[in-house]
């Protein structure tokens, strides 16, 4: 089979020459094993084929065919159902291991166990209010202590409602998971019961199941993205605008390349402040010093609070070895594929695993934990300086191309910058300007790249079709390194937003010190998407309405995580559209896409009806631009705000 040529690979051209680099030294990467991949099978596209007992496996044929039934009676719609959420659970439940790990860290912390500090007090002191913790006369290792085991709780209460829940789910948005009986009581009894309601013999009712699937989206939301979020920002501070870098380009020729890749930013902190310890090390060793960059959204979180450079997203993340300059690749959790160790093995590149649950046959592990992990990130730096010997100079070949970005727009910097045009009611001026058209509404442009589409192209296309119809955009995750990398979160980026959006986001500039926001606001990494649902939060409750009536949307054109899908059942939950661009596996069934994609050609009840938000599965950038566009201005007229005329669409890249 012939191979994609590069350019149809990414429209990153860093990528591009790194991808004919791979092949030339026969280094076989997720791009080529993508297509090797297909056809895809037709039974698991359309979310058809169960093997969830050894009855089986069984799957149900298309158009009415036989069999229409699998061996135990389980009729299709069954058999979608419980795939879409097992789906969830797998991208659940390490969301919420996630926050569970960083809420021990910070209890080990607080118990002054472990060689972190707490930075971020005042997040501490705010949270510990609204969980109802007494701050009067006490100890900040306390306080910490009191709000880690709080969510703790949130991992073992057998009664009432996770905390996390509590204080930050919109009381509007919360009412319908109440009445519905969906709220989620603590995240790993729901992650047990949606794995038994799912289990052969059990649930069968396919509607039942898309409700478990909610409960499950809020458990994601709560105790995995906004838990996760609000302990990181104690531990290690809550991020603020930083300049940084993005593009294989980040690489440094001659200095020793360490890159951190996974999720939880616990390791790669102390990895960073180790190789600022140990720069005269790899000075000895011949090198001008130690480069740290970021891939994935451990990158993400290093970038907004450390400045440390984006070499990488998912997709390519292997083609970060094949520059031949990377001494080692450390990984976490999440997002780590087996296949770097074995790219790895053509260069001199050391792949450090660190986590207990995730290790890679060939790779050197060194465990980390919260109490060890100044030991652990010595460890790891050192191995790196030594590995610089091993470097095959003959084989270095780093694209040179890199792209300045801003990155890190907490809330709460959002709010500062907004409450230096007005001090006293800070969401005015932004909802003011989403009220006169000159915002025509929000979109979060979230998630991943996958190799099985043409890197960029979806996040890059669905973003400039949005900004030049005056959609301001908020980003994360993976789609946020394909923002960056393209120019949109630089000043460049202002060139691609209509004229009302480039003149707000030149207000807000002056209000934050520079010449203009860029137009797509860098919020953080994949748990980050709790800071967007802040926001909305913080707009609905201003305006007295419910976040499902707000003109505002989310967007995942480049979809690979499971992840992703439970993210974006958290927002459809909270009253939010969701596009993904990626087969989401569930067309074998007429009425899951009726419920969840609001096509009422199957009839019944929608997540759009129930809670105000669907999902959009639209593969073509451009349309789905406008399907978006399409949600914002409903969403517009119903507040009775007016709908602003259109512009014209391009094509996709
Ligand atoms: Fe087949 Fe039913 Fe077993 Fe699934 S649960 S494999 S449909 S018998
Ligand atoms: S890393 S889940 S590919 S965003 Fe968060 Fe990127 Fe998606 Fe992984």
């Amino acid at each position: 089979m012939a191979l994609r040529e590069a350019q149809d690979v990414s429209i990153d051209s860093g990528v591009q020459q790194l991808v004919e680099k791979a092949r030339q030294e026969r280094v076989e990467t997720a791009f080529d094993r993508a297509q090797k991949m297909s056809p895809v099978c037709g039974f698991g596209s359309a979310g058809v084929c169960c093997r969830l007992c050894l009855e089986g496996p069984c799957r149900i044929m298309p158009n009415g065919r036989e069999p229409q039934h699998g061996v135990c009676g389980a009729n299709v719609d069954t058999i979608v159902a419980r795939n879409f959420l097992a789906t969830l659970v797998s991208g659940t439940a390490p969301h919420a291991e996630h926050g569970r790990e960083v809420a021990l860290a910070l209890l080990a912390t607080a118990e002054g166990k472990t060689p972190f500090t707490i930075k971020g007090i005042d997040k501490l002191l705010h949270i510990a209010g609204e969980l109802g913790i007494d701050t009067e006369r006490r100890e900040i290792n306390e306080v910490a202590k009191a709000v880690a085991l709080k969510a703790l709780e949130d991992f073992q209460k057998q009664q009432g409602t996770m905390n996390w829940l509590d204080i930050r789910a919109q009381a509007k948005a919360r009412q319908t998971w109440d009445k519905l009986g969906l709220t989620p009581v603590n995240a790993h009894l729901e992650i047990s019961r949606a794995i038994t309601r799912g289990a052969m013999g059990c649930d069968a009712d396919p509607l039942n199941l898309l409700l478990g699937a909610i409960t499950i989206g809020l458990v994601d939301g709560y105790a995995g993205l906004h838990l996760s979020s609000d302990l990181q920002d104690i531990l290690f501070g809550t991020p603020r605008a930083v300049k940084s870098r993005y593009c294989m380009g980040v690489l440094q020729p001659h200095m020793v390349n360490i890159a951190v890749h996974g999720h939880v930013p616990m390791l790669s902190e102390k990895v960073v402040e180790w190789a600022r310890k140990l720069n005269d090390e790899a000075e000895k060793a011949g090198a001008e010093g130690i480069n740290v960059v970021g891939v994935c959204c451990t990158g993400n979180e290093l970038l907004m609070r450390q400045g440390v450079p984006i070499a990488s997203s998912f997709s390519s993340q292997e083609l970060v070895i094949v520059t031949g300059a990377v001494e080692a690749m450390v990984v976490d959790i999440q997002c780590i594929m087996p296949g770097i160790q074995k790219v790895a093995e053509c260069y001199h590149t050391k792949i450090i695993t660190t986590m207990g649950d995730v290790k890679i046959p060939g790779a050197t592990h060194v465990e980390f934990h919260p109490e060890t992990a100044d030991q652990a990130a010595e460890k790891i730096v050192r191995l790196a300086v030594q590995n610089y010997a091993c470097r095959d100079a003959s084989r270095v070949a780093i694209p040179e191309e890199t792209v300045e970005a801003y990155a890190g727009f907490s809330v709460e910097q959002i709010l500062e910058v907004l409450g230096n045009l007005n001090s006293e009611e800070p969401l005015k001026p932004l909802v003011d300007a989403i009220a006169s058209g000159a915002i025509r509404g929000v979109a979060a442009l979230v998630g991943c790249t996958n190799p099985r589409e043409k890197q960029d192209v979806g996040n890059i296309t669905v973003a400039k079709e949005l900004m030049k119809n005056n959609v301001l955009i908020v980003t994360t995750g993976c789609a946020a390194h394909s923002l960056g990398k393209h120019g949109l979160m630089n000043l460049s980026g202002l060139d691609y937003c209509g004229e009302e959006l480039r003149n707000v986001l030149v207000t807000l500039g002056k209000a934050a010190g520079l010449p203009a926001l860029p137009p797509a606001l860098h919020m953080g990494s994949c748990v980050d998407n709790s800071r967007p649902a802040n926001l909305l939060r913080a707009i609905a409750d201003y305006l007295g309405v419910g976040i499902r009536q707000l003109p505002v949307v989310g967007s995942c054109p480049e979809t690979h995580s499971p992840k992703a899908m439970s993210i974006g059942t958290y927002f459809i939950a909270c009253g939010v559209d969701v596009h993904v661009g990626v087969n989401p596996q569930i067309s074998g069934s007429d009425f899951v896409t009726s419920v969840l994609c609001n096509d009422r050609t199957a009839g019944g009840v929608t997540t759009d009806e129930v809670f105000g938000g669907k999902l959009i599965y639209q593969p073509d950038p451009v349309k789905a631009a406008q399907e978006l566009l399409d949600r914002i201005d409903q969403k517009r007229a119903g507040l009775g705000l007016p709908v602003p005329q259109r512009e014209v669409a391009d094509c996709a890249g």
